[in-house]
């Protein structure tokens, strides 16, 4: 029989695996896109979580079409066109990994991996898939915020000049009562790291993004100041860090200083950059989401100072299939973004940014800053490709 002609390919499937707090933000995403955004056809096939009961719970909750208990099943189906991740960090190298050789679009939450050489294999398998037209991205969602995308329009376009010297902090407190008990994001093989993969690792993406460049070197101390909390057995070690600090070198000559943190009381999610540049500078603060602020270096030191851009206007990244100018937008607009963003590179087999390998440039600085902490804050270069 002939074949008929796929004018109308079927809809992009999608499985979701894990449905806790990144699993709610990227299902909220998945149920706003199409509403919001042009987007190639897709449906929301399967929810994939360890308890049959909470992830058929979340299914119906989330508009997923049913709900499974083993992600091999999933990743393999005929029906399945892409993978979104948002499961623990030990389980992103091998799901990441067999999803993309099923062929596969694959989605996964950020850190990449827990370690430097399970992120050198999904790195290889995502290229090996990109040969084949099937796209990969990582969950630096903070790329899609329209204020930090504007940001990095004004290095692209020079506004900031050369830019010598950065800042990037990231500080939450859901860790400052030393009660507050263990979770899977508090044990070594589980998480990988503490504040080091969690916070850290976006934080090293946006200074990469923002200046197009690459840390080549760190100087870093990490620290866990409750060693110890309540665990389903009693008290348990904590094998992760709570906060780190780290000098970085760029390629570019530039230098920054890092500092992340869970248990920085009163700072609840707190991404703050700032960009110091021989002509400009910019600032941003998460908790501000909407702003940014730049200073014009070349305008009459007497009229010099900060201005505040609210970036809600038509013509910023994004904020033109929202709302009008002032209608601000919220954190998870960056994941309706980041999902449009995948949508439209699956659709048409293009890579898709950022890329594993965007992930793996992470990895590598988050594995130097692990090896400089670990010689006393002595000074680690960091891998090249
Ligand atoms: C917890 O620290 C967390 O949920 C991170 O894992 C996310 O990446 C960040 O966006 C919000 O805080």
């Amino acid at each position: 029989m002939a074949m008929e002609p796929t004018s109308n390919p079927r809809p992009l499937g999608v499985a979701m695996i894990g449905y806790a707090f990144m699993g709610r933000a990227h299902s909220n995403a998945w149920r706003k896109v199409a509403s919001f955004f042009d987007v190639p056809a897709f449906e929301q096939r399967v929810l994939v979580g360890r308890n049959a009961d909470g992830v058929a719970a979340a299914a119906a909750a989330f508009g997923w079409a049913e709900s499974a208990t083993d992600w091999h099943d999933v990743v393999s189906r005929d029906d399945i066109d892409i993978v979104d991740i948002c499961a623990p960090g030990h389980l992103h190298t091998e799901i990441a990994i067999a999803a993309l050789e099923a062929g596969k679009h694959v989605l996964v939450e950020k850190p990449l991996a827990n370690s430097l050489a399970d992120a050198e294999a999904m790195a290889a398998a995502a290229a090996r898939a990109q040969a084949k037209g099937i796209t990969s991205m990582i969950g630096f969602n903070y790329r899609r915020v329209p204020a930090l995308a504007l940001a990095r329009e004004f290095v692209a376009a020079g506004r900031l000049g050369e830019i010598r010297q950065v800042r990037a902090s990231y500080l939450q407190d859901w860790l400052a009562d030393a009660d507050a008990p263990m979770t899977w994001r508090l044990r070594h093989e589980t998480a990988g790291s503490g504040a080091l993969g969690d916070l850290a690792s976006h934080a090293v993406d946006q200074l990469q993004f923002l200046l197009e460049d690459r840390v080549s070197q760190v100087s870093a101390r990490t620290h866990t100041f409750v060693p110890r909390r309540p665990g389903p057995d009693g008290l348990e070690d904590v094998t992760v860090d709570d906060a780190v600090w780290a000098t970085l070198s760029f390629e570019s000559g530039a230098i920054g200083s890092l500092e992340v943190s869970r248990v920085a009381t009163g700072r609840k999610n707190a991404l703050t950059i700032e960009l110091y540049g021989s002509l400009g500078a910019l600032r941003f603060d998460l908790e501000e989401i909407n702003e940014l602020w730049f200073l014009d270096a070349t305008e009459p030191i007497a009229e010099q100072g900060f201005r505040r851009i609210l970036v809600t206007e038509p013509e910023h990244p994004y904020v033109t299939a929202w709302w009008p100018q002032g209608h601000v937008l919220g954190w998870e607009h960056s994941f309706v973004h980041e999902i449009r963003d995948l949508l439209v590179a699956a659709g048409s087999g293009a890579p898709a940014s950022p890329s594993f390998e965007d992930g793996l440039a992470v990895q590598r600085v988050l594995a130097a800053i692990e090896a400089s902490a670990g010689l006393d804050g002595a000074g680690v270069p960091v891998s090249s490709a």
